[in-house]
């Protein structure tokens, strides 16, 4: 994967749930690339199909009396259009905006220039190098010296996802450039914020392969890249990850083969006590996604998860309009192993991992029209902001109740110390 030139996309639209779990079927194992499969009727399902197979594909469409319209009849020319009417001109180094896409270089250069001008409050790491030796950069943001805890923001994991690092700047530029608007609240945090994981797959999606996913390391039998949300060292190699080096949902050969997403996963350890909140942001399909993506088997804190992710999701609702659902993957989505949310929580024990997949827009619905890029992301910033606010409050209604509730002997006390009451209101 991934070669365009006579490839289509497909917009295919079922009716019933027999006509989702036909193609769902028919699409599995198949050299397609499924951008999405939503589990509901009345949702659009996305396809690119190569030119060798799409005659059986629609012939397959018709027998099952499945409506579906060609969205792109050829992905080359329809890219060649896109790229001439976004421009390749690069902007003023050091300058941040949010009605065009950012290349690698103009994200550090902004990233190094925010810092440099707001020392007090930011500083910049190299996390490391991504396989091509691209250097991979977080922005740490600290507003205070005795912060409650650390929240740490990724983008730019999967390639063609465009308005993920998008998000984790917009996410920047607010902290940094306008903290005077931030929430008092938000400033008791440290942030973690690390725009572009994936810098090599990012620039090949930027000037090559626009529906490139994985990172660009060099495999076993020559094909290219790894899907890093499949290479995480936790449950890794179960359901919904591939074995096949050619497949863009390829686990690699073995856990955190990819300096990638070791990095993420380092960071994340060397956090195992002070971080609260893990967000990774992916596109598209409207989405917050909580952990276990592996197994459809509920994780013990689930409720308080789905409760966060509901609070998420309606927040962006009030704000925008947007409707989003939260769930867990194999729930609203599929499953799929070895991804960093599973990792932050089954691994690094944090105590809320989120995945928000940002609202599509455009025919791919991975490159959105510039002049949209704005209202997606900035949704993406309420629902996470929203999110926090509630992991805190469920934190600490967690401890408190902990406090009281805590242990055997408490509980026992606690009813001794009830029962005690009652006895003397009537005695009084
Ligand atoms: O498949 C994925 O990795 C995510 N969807 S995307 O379209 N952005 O590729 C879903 C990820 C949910 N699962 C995990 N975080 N493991
Ligand atoms: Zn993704």
């Amino acid at each position: 994967m991934y070669y365009i030139f006579r490839y289509k996309l497909y917009d295919i639209h079922p009716k019933t749930m027999e006509q989702i779990d036909y193609l769902r079927n028919i699409t599995s194992g198949r050299s397609y690339d499924v951008l999405f499969a939503p589990k509901t009727s009345n949702e659009t399902f996305k396809i690119v199909i190569g030119p060798d197979q799409q005659e059986r594909f629609q012939q397959e469409l018709q027998r099952k009396s499945i409506d579906f319209k060609i969205s792109i009849s050829n992905l080359t020319e329809y890219f060649q259009r896109f790229f001439a009417e976004i421009g390749d001109e690069k902007h003023q180094f050091g300058e941040v905006s949010f009605d065009r896409y950012l290349r690698y270089d103009e994200i550090n250069a902004y990233l190094h220039r925010v810092v440099e001008k707001f020392p007090y409050l930011a500083r910049i790491e190299t996390m490391g190098k991504s396989y091509e030796g691209r250097n991979i950069n977080a922005v740490h943001v600290s507003y205070s010296i005795s912060a409650l805890s650390v929240i740490v923001i990724i983008g730019g994991v999967h390639a063609r996802e465009w308005a993920s690092p998008a998000c984790a700047l917009y996410i920047i530029h607010h902290l940094i450039e306008e903290s005077s608007e931030v929430d008092g609240f938000l400033m008791r945090f440290d942030w973690i914020i690390l725009p572009l994981t994936n810098p090599d797959g990012y620039e090949y999606a930027h000037t090559k392969q626009p529906m490139w996913r994985m990172s660009r390391s060099r495999q076993n039998g020559g094909c290219y890249g790894v899907d890093l949300n499949r290479n995480f060292n936790f449950k890794w190699g179960r359901s919904g990850s591939s074995h096949h080096p050619c497949e863009n949902t390829y686990r690699g050969e073995t856990p955190f083969s990819e300096n990638e997403s070791k990095i993420i996963g380092t960071l994340l350890m060397s956090l195992k006590e002070n971080c609260s909140f893990f967000v990774d942001i992916h596109s598209f399909g409207s989405f917050i996604l909580f952990p276990w993506a592996y197994t459809n088997k509920h994780i013990s804190r689930y409720k308080l998860l789905k409760q966060i992710g509901v609070t998420g999701a309606s927040a962006i609702f009030h704000a925008t309009g947007a409707q989003f659902e939260a769930g867990i993957p194999p729930d609203v989505l599929y499953a799929a192993s070895g991804g960093s949310i599973d990792y932050a929580m089954g691994k690094a024990k944090i105590p809320c991992a989120i995945t928000i997949e940002l609202r599509g827009a455009g025919p791919t619905g991975f490159h959105p029209p510039p002049g949209e890029i704005e209202d997606i992301i900035h949704e993406g910033w309420i629902g996470i902001k929203a999110m926090i606010a509630k992991n805190h409050l469920v934190l600490n209604g967690v401890i408190n109740l902990g406090r009281v509730f805590g242990s055997v002997l408490q509980r026992k006390l606690f009813f001794v110390w009830i029962v005690r009451s009652l006895i003397l209101q009537v005695l009084d």
